[in-house]
C-alpha cells in the first residue's frame, strides 16, 4: 500500500486513458483505494484536491456510450465519487483525447467542454464528480493573503471561472503552480498536423477506434521513442517569459520525468509505462513518484 505524506495538499495524475485497451485499470483502481485508505486512517488528513491532468478518458479508443456503460470503468467512477464525498475536490483538466484542440482552442474550449459534458450526460454517466465547475483547461494553485486557492480557467483570454478555497495559513511559501494537459506546449505545426487526425479519429465508430488503437500500439513499438526535445523547449520559454509560476505540471507525452526540478511530467497509466503520480505539499514543494508493478 502507498503511504502518502501527511502534509500532502494535492495529488496530481494524468493520462489514465480509460477506454484504451492498454489502460492499467486494475492498478488505477488500487491506487484510488490507497487514497481512500489513507484518508480513512487520517494519513492524508490535509488532502484537499485530486487533480487529473487530462486524457483521463480516451475517446480516440472508445465511445461516450462505452465510457458510460462499461461496468469495468464503474469501479473507477465509484472510487472517485467516494473520494469526492470525503470533501476532496476532484478537478479534471481536459486533454486532446477528450476534446478537439484544433484551431483556436482557447476561444473554443468552453463550447467544447460544454458539449463533452452534455455527451456524458446524454449517456447517463454516473458523474457526481464531474460538472462544469470542476472541468477546465488550465489550473493555477496559488496562495493569496494567507489563503490557498485553485483557480480554474477555460481560456487564456479569460479570468478564472472558479476559485476553490483549499485552506488558510501561510502555506505554499509563495510557490505558484501552473497545470495543464500539455498539448498546449506542442509546436504549432506538430499540433495542427496531429490534431486534425485526432479529431477525425474521435468521430470513427467504436469498432474502428478499437482496431486502430491496437494497430497504433504495435506501430509505436516498432518505431523509435518520440523525441520531445522541442516540446520541452516550449515549456522553458513559457516559464521564462511569464515568470509568475514556480512550477509547471503537465502530462500528455507520457514520460514521467523531472525537467529542471520545476518542470514536471506526471506520466501515464498505460501498460508500456510505469504508473506515476505527483504529490504537492503544504509547504509548496512537490515530489514525483513512479510505481513499479513488474
Ligand atoms: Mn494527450
Amino acid at each position: 500500500m502507498i503511504e502518502f505524506e501527511r502534509n500532502t495538499l494535492a495529488i496530481v495524475i494524468s493520462d489514465v486513458h480509460i477506454g484504451n485497451d492498454s489502460c492499467r485499470i486494475d492498478e488505477f483502481i488500487i491506487f484510488l483505494e490507497n487514497i481512500i485508505q489513507n484518508l480513512i486512517n487520517r494519513n492524508l488528513r490535509n488532502l484537499k484536491a485530486l487533480i487529473i491532468l487530462g486524457d483521463f478518458f480516451d475517446l480516440n479508443a472508445t465511445s461516450f456510450e462505452d465510457l458510460c456503460s462499461n461496468h469495468q470503468y464503474f469501479h473507477i467512477y465509484n472510487k472517485l465519487n467516494e473520494i469526492k464525498n470525503q470533501e476532496i475536490e476532484i478537478i479534471l483538466v481536459l486533454g486532446n483525447h477528450e476534446v478537439s484542440t484544433s484551431l483556436f482552442y482557447n476561444l473554443q474550449f468552453s463550447g467544447r467542454k460544454k458539449r463533452f459534458l452534455k455527451r456524458l450526460e446524454y449517456f447517463s454517466f454516473p458523474h457526481n464528480f464531474l460538472n462544469r465547475q470542476n472541468v477546465c483547461q488550465y489550473l493555477i494553485l496559488i496562495s493569496i493573503d494567507n489563503n490557498i486557492y485553485l483557480a480554474l480557467i477555460d481560456s487564456i483570454h479569460k479570468d478564472p471561472f472558479a476559485w476553490f478555497h483549499l485552506g488558510n495559513g501561510s502555506f505554499l511559501n509563495n510557490e505558484t503552480y501552473f497545470m495543464c494537459h500539455g498539448f498546449q506546449f506542442e509546436d504549432k505545426d506538430t499540433h495542427h498536423l496531429i490534431t486534425g487526425w485526432w479529431d477525425y479519429g474521435r468521430n470513427l465508430s467504436e469498432g474502428w477506434k478499437k482496431y486502430l488503437s491496437s494497430k497504433w500500439s504495435k506501430f509505436k513499438a516498432s518505431i523509435e521513442k518520440r523525441d520531445n526535445s522541442r516540446f520541452y523547449k516550449n515549456i522553458k520559454t513559457a516559464l521564462e517569459e511569464d515568470n509568475v509560476f514556480s512550477h509547471i505540471i503537465f502530462g500528455h507525452t507520457h514520460d514521467c520525468e523531472i525537467k529542471e526540478t520545476r518542470i514536471l511530467n506526471t506520466g501515464c497509466w498505460l501498460k508500456d509505462s510505469n504508473p506515476s503520480y505527483l504529490e504537492i505539499f503544504n509547504d509548496g514543494s512537490c515530489e514525483l513518484y513512479e510505481l513499479n508493478y513488474e
